[in-house]
């Protein structure tokens, strides 16, 4: 089943159309109501007359995570804050969160979103999900929540840790769709093989997985274990949340929805729009956004676009899997982490120097980071008792910086290879390209 055809199935040029009229509207709406945009485009000297069609949103300048961290809190809101029903907020621990308000409109819309993402997943109204995504700030809760009453499904609300009780929440409520992320999701399958779960006697019909990267490989995993298709779901919190691209059946590609949201695909250095199919950085437009407006938003994510039709029957272009990041940022445990954060927190400790690695692995299916850092010769020789001082005071610093809890370990002075280029900070061991 197909949730709204007639979109999801327009043509090339039906879409658009729509998405002109959309981008005109929602371009004029920004510099009208949000002093950003009203800013950024006066000083640039370019207007919403300028939009005649949609190549020409390539005369308008990029938004960044940290202009919209300098609009912290509500800078990007383009209604009066009374018209603002909800309030999410990013899991990156950077700075200043980025903050997305949403109207009635704005969750009818995200529903819509999630509703064609499901149907797509071949969830219907007689489906139990099983939402682990956190219910709070962040999106992945409340998103899928939404989405699930829209197309009538049963939702429990479940949301993140319980882990034996979730397992025994599957079996007793014989759920039918799970929604987690791929390290969650293979923490469970751990915890159910330890309790002798049988998959085969509760019947998933399908599993929706995203919020972080992921291989083919973890999916083949995850599917093997859980014995059900495993979708994709991508999203992030500045455009929406979850639900801006989904995967159908066809497994090739996640279906991006079309009249919500502008695809772009840059060259992350030069900024040049790539063509289709291209591999570059996702750059993402609201077209269909009535709190807010975020316009060229450089995700960082690395993709392509296909605009081919799909086997499934829809026409809406789909992205491909993200499989890198254009900065160097690391997800972990759903958490975004900076190398600059861990740099900080380093580097407030006397008696190291400033070179060290950041190691990220998934030995027991979650994630953990190890943190290789080079003491300073007078330490080295130090007693031990001073090393682990150190150690433990680095650890400290961190969890502070980042939020999360790492292990620190000592190397020896000149012991992390040096580079002449870019220095090689983070080894991501997780094998998730
Ligand atoms: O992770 C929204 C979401 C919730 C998506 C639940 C899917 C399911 P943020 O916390 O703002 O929002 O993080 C957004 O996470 O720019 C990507 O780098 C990464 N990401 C999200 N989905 C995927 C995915 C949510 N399917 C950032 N594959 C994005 C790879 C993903 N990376």
């Amino acid at each position: 089943m197909i949730w709204n055809e007639k979109i999801e199935c327009a043509s090339r040029e039906e879409i658009e159309e729509i998405q002109l009229k959309k981008l005109q509207n929602i371009v004029k709406k920004a510099y009208k109501t949000i002093p950003y945009y009203h800013k950024k485009y006066s000083e640039l000297e370019i207007y919403p007359e300028d939009i005649q069609e949609l190549k020409d949103i390539e005369k308008l300048p990029f938004t960044t995570k940290d202009d919209l961290r300098e609009s912290y809190p509500f800078g990007m809101f383009s209604v009066d804050k009374k018209e603002i029903i909800e309030l999410h907020s990013s899991s990156g621990t950077t700075g200043k969160p980025v903050v997305s308000g949403y109207t009635q409109k704005d969750i009818d819309h995200w529903s819509e979103l999630i509703a064609r993402g499901l149907t797509m997943m071949g969830v219907d109204e007689n489906d139990i999900i099983q939402n682990t995504h956190g219910y709070g700030l962040f999106t992945g809760g409340f998103g899928v929540h939404y989405g699930a009453h829209k197309i009538g499904a049963t939702v429990i609300p479940i949301s993140t840790g319980q882990s034996r009780r979730q397992i025994e929440i599957m079996e007793d409520f014989q759920t039918s769709v799970m929604i987690f992320t791929p390290s969650y999701g293979l923490y469970l399958a751990e915890l159910a093989e330890e309790e002798n779960i049988d998959f085969n006697k509760i019947n998933l019909k399908a599993i929706g997985f995203g919020a972080e990267m992921w291989s083919e490989e973890m999916r083949k995993m995850i599917e093997n274990k859980f014995k059900a298709p495993a979708y994709n779901i991508y999203g992030l919190t500045e455009l929406m949340g979850p639900g801006i691209a989904i995967e159908c059946p066809s497994q090739e590609g996640l279906h991006i929805q079309e009249d919500y949201f502008y695809p772009e695909i840059i060259d992350s250095k030069t900024g040049i729009t790539k063509g289709s199919n291209e591999k570059g950085e996702l750059v993402l437009t609201n077209l269909e956004r009535d709190g807010m407006a975020v316009i060229r938003f450089r995700t960082k994510d690395i993709s392509a676009i296909n605009y081919q039709e799909c086997s499934c029957g829809r026409t809406t272009a789909r992205i491909k899997r993200i499989t890198g990041r254009s900065d160097d940022m690391i997800k972990v445990k759903g958490v975004a982490v900076f190398p600059s954060q861990i740099e900080k927190a380093i580097l407030k400790v006397n008696g190291i120097e400033p070179h060290y690695q950041i190691i990220v692995t998934r030995p027991h299916l979650m994630d953990e980071i190890e943190i290789k850092v080079e003491a300073s010769k007078e330490i080295f020789s130090d007693e031990i008792k001073e090393l682990i001082r150190v150690k433990t005071k680095i650890e400290e610093y961190i969890a502070n910086e980042i939020g999360l809890k790492v292990k620190v370990t000592l190397v020896e002075p000149k012991s992390i290879p040096r580079s002449e280029g870019k220095a090689v900070r983070v080894i991501d061991k997780r094998n998730l390209h």
